[in-house]
């Protein structure tokens, strides 16, 4: 008698045949029980190499612009604004120290005189633990002289595999001084750093400086050169579309039609509220609540685009999903900036897997630095394992078994191929 079981093993069998990893032996067995889900679940997201799709790292042959070590790791702006909070030190005497006294004010206020329970501090004690570093040293001598000690390619190789990753993609702004110069010279391209083509300085700096055919020139000379995953500007929270500002054209006339015409997305990061304290610097954006309908009338008016949407403000986020159930050129990414902690991340991962399933992509790091990979994505996968279970004991509960290949598959979907599916030939 074959038993129910038998038959859905086969059809879980051939299911999983088609996943993206071939079924491993053992992994269609279906998981019955909430204790073996979890497990499974924190395994198989322990298992996979994620692709981070938005970093503020560079590949190696873009020199000094790619951060790295305690000192970039300690003077990272989410620090320094909460540093700022529990010293008497002011914003205009901070800069006039170097990098490494900015380093040892931090230690000292952050994580010698106070405990560092923050994300952006607990991150650093996490990076140090890693790599079998003190992490309750008063100095910062040790840490120093073991970053100092590393090859750089080797100690990338190193922080990829800690933090689970296959690849990145940087953020590229050929019209920042120091970074355009380089790319216009050649530079070495790395396979684990994609470029992502940045349009703030054009978009919301001077859009006034640029007409349409000049831009489109631009475009093309950029995409040739970068060969960009994507495309992307990050907007104000008062961003509206369409309107008729120069923003507004070029963003339709030249910036859209160019990601059409290239066959990639367009990221548009929406929310920001810059330089509310000037005085804190890259430390001193805030966020603010949107009028998504602009989103809408973009999804609307240019059906063929495909959008890379993260939102600033928690208050956006629900209303997010809406319109990714609306649009299915729209999609919804990561937990940006000020999202990005777990109460956070927790709510908005479970509200996107209720109303949009596994098409979306829950999270990127947005690490300035290199070592932040490491906590950034231990924190996602730690916090999204219970996320993710919780949804396949509920499938268990209401009738449907769930098995390892279908959550690797999952997994795959969420942190690889919904991403890859935007891009020319469906590959990065
Ligand atoms: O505009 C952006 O890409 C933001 O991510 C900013 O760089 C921001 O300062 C940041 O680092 N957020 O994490
Ligand atoms: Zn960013």
């Amino acid at each position: 008698m074959v038993t129910g079981g038998r038959h859905r093993a086969g059809a879980a069998l051939q299911h999983a045949a088609n996943s993206p990893d071939q079924a491993a032996p053992g992994s269609v067995v279906p998981l019955a029980s909430e204790d073996e889900i979890l497990p499974a679940v924190r395994q198989e997201l322990e298992a996979a190499k994620f692709i981070d799709i938005h970093t503020h790292l560079f590949m190696p042959s873009l020199g000094s612009l790619g951060l790295w070590g305690i000192d970039s790791l300690l003077t990272y702006h989410y620090l320094e604004a909460e540093f700022f909070r529990c010293s008497t030190v002011q914003p205009g005497e901070y800069r006039q120290l170097s990098t490494c006294q900015k380093a040892d004010l931090i230690w000292r206020t952050l994580f010698v005189e106070n405990t560092p329970v923050s994300e952006a501090a607990r991150g650093v004690i996490a990076v140090l633990h890693a790599f079998g570093l003190a992490t309750n040293a008063t100095d910062l001598m040790e840490a120093r002289e073991f970053f100092r000690a590393q090859d750089a390619r080797a100690h990338i190789d190193r922080v990829f595999a800690l933090a689970g990753i296959s690849e990145v993609v940087m953020t590229n702004d050929p019209l920042d001084p120091e970074e355009g110069p380089l790319w216009e010279r050649g530079v070495e391209r790395d396979p684990r750093f994609h470029a992502a083509l940045r349009l703030d300085r054009i978009l919301v700096e001077c859009p006034d400086r640029w007409n349409i055919a000049e831009l489109r020139r631009f475009l093309a000379t950029w995409h040739d050169r970068l060969r960009p995953a994507y495309m992307a500007v990050s907007l104000p929270d008062t961003f509206e579309f369409p309107d008729d500002s120069p923003r507004g054209l070029l963003l339709a006339e030249a910036v859209l039609p160019a990601c059409r015409d290239f066959e990639i997305p367009l990221s548009l990061m929406i929310g920001v509220r810059r330089q509310v304290n000037p005085a804190l610097q890259l430390a001193g954006d805030a966020s603010g609540a949107a009028d998504l309908r602009a989103l809408e009338r973009l999804c609307v008016a240019f059906p063929d685009n495909r959008f890379l949407i993260t939102i600033l403000s928690r208050e956006n986020q629900h209303e997010l999903c809406i319109y990714a159930r609306k649009f299915s050129n729209l999609m919804p990414f990561g937990c940006w900036w000020f999202l990005n902690n777990p109460s956070i991340v927790e709510e908005v991962t479970t509200e996107r897997l209720e109303m949009l399933g596994t098409s979306f992509i829950p999270q990127h790091s947005d690490a300035r630095v290199l070592e932040q990979l490491i906590y950034k994505w231990r924190n996602t996968r730690r916090t999204l394992a219970p996320v993710l279970a919780n949804k396949y004991r509920l499938l268990c509960e209401d009738g449907r078994q769930v098995t390892r290949a279908a959550i690797r598959r999952d997994i795959h979907r969420l942190f690889r191929s919904n991403f890859e599916r935007l891009l020319p030939g469906g590959v990065i």
